[in-house]
C-alpha cells in the first residue's frame, strides 16, 4: 500500500492567520519541530503520543485544532470552533484550509451555509493545488474558479495567486479583519502547485514536466528571495545562513527523530 503523501487539511483558530502547506501549519502555529517530526513517524514522543501520525497532527496548546483524513470532514468542526469563539465572547477568527477535491463534498457547502446565516467568524481556505489525487480541477468541478462557489452562499469568494507570499497575506488579512468586525465568513482560492505525487510511489502520469518545471519557476521561497535581494532587505549571506540553519535543524530531526520508541499499540492519548 503506497504511503500518502497528500495533506490532511486542518483546523487552526488564531488570532492570525498564517498560510501554510497544510503539514506545516502545526509547526508554523508554535508546535515543537521535534514533536512534530516524532509524530510523523509515529514515534511514543510526538505530538499525540504517536497515535495520530501523519495524517492527524493536533496540538490544542497551539490552537492546532486537528488535521482530518476523511476529505471535507473538518469543515463543520471549523464552523463549531468559530462559533464557539463567538458563545465565548472572543475575537478568535478559525482558518479552515482543505484542498480543491474538498469542495465537491457535502460538507463544504453545508459548512459555507451555515458559516454563512450565523455570520461565523471564519476563513475557508482553498488550496487548489489543480488537482484532487491525480484528477484536474477542470475535470472535477464545475466551477472555472472554485471561490465562485462563495457565491451561492453570499459571502464573498476570493482568488489569490497562492505562490505570491504578499498577496496571500493580504487576502487573508482582509478575510480576518471581516470575520473579526462580525462581518461573517469569506471563501478565499489560493491558486497553488504540488511538485510531488500524491502518495509515494505516484507515477505521475497525469501532468506533464513542462508543467511542473513551470511552476517550480515561481516557487514561492524563490520568488520571495529574488524580491528581499532586489529590495536590499537582507543579504544574500544572511538568507543562506538562515536556510542552512534551518536544513540542518531538519536533518538532525530526522536522524534523530526515527530511533524514538515506536508508539505503543494500547493506551489512550
Ligand atoms: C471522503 C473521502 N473520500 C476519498 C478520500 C481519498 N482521498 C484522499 S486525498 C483525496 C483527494 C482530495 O483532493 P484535494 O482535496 O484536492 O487534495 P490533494 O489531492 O490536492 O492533496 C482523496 C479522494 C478521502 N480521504 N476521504
Ligand atoms: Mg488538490
Amino acid at each position: 500500500m503506497p504511503r500518502p503523501r497528500s495533506t490532511p487539511s486542518q483546523i487552526g483558530v488564531d488570532r492570525s492567520v498564517h498560510r501554510s502547506r497544510i503539514r506545516a501549519t502545526t509547526g508554523t502555529r508554535g508546535a515543537p519541530l521535534d514533536a512534530c517530526m516524532s509524530e510523523l513517524l509515529g514515534r511514543a514522543n510526538g505530538l499525540c503520543k504517536g497515535k495520530g501520525g501523519s495524517m492527524h497532527l493536533t496540538s490544542v496548546e497551539h490552537r492546532a485544532l486537528g488535521s482530518y483524513a476523511i476529505v471535507g470532514a473538518h469543515l463543520p468542526i471549523a464552523c463549531g470552533t468559530a462559533w464557539s469563539a463567538r458563545v465565548r465572547g472572543t475575537d478568535q477568527v478559525t482558518a479552515c484550509h482543505f484542498g480543491d477535491g474538498a469542495t465537491n463534498i457535502g460538507a463544504f457547502h453545508e459548512a459555507l451555509n451555515l458559516a454563512a446565516i450565523w455570520k461565523l467568524p471564519a476563513v475557508f481556505v482553498c488550496e487548489n493545488n489543480g488537482y484532487a489525487e491525480s484528477t484536474p480541477v477542470s475535470y472535477h468541478c464545475s466551477a472555472s474558479d472554485i471561490a465562485n462557489r462563495a457565491g451561492a452562499y453570499e459571502i464573498p469568494g476570493i482568488v489569490v495567486d497562492g505562490l505570491d507570499v504578499f498577496a496571500v497575506y493580504e487576502a487573508a488579512g482582509e478575510a480576518v479583519a471581516r470575520a473579526r468586525r462580525g462581518e461573517g465568513p469569506t471563501l478565499i482560492e489560493a491558486k497553488t502547485y504540488r511538485y510531488y505525487g500524491h502518495f509515494e510511489g505516484d507515477t505521475i502520469l497525469y501532468r506533464t514536466k513542462e508543467e511542473l518545471d513551470a511552476y517550480r519557476q515561481r516557487d514561492p521561497i524563490g520568488v520571495l528571495r529574488r524580491y528581499i535581494l532586489e529590495h536590499a532587505i537582507a543579504s544574500e549571506q544572511e538568507l543562506d545562513a538562515i536556510n542552512d540553519r534551518v536544513q540542518a535543524r531538519l536533518a538532525q530531526r530526522l536522524t534523530e527523530c526515527p530511533h524514538g520508541a515506536s508508539s505503543p499499540v494500547s493506551g489512550r492519548l
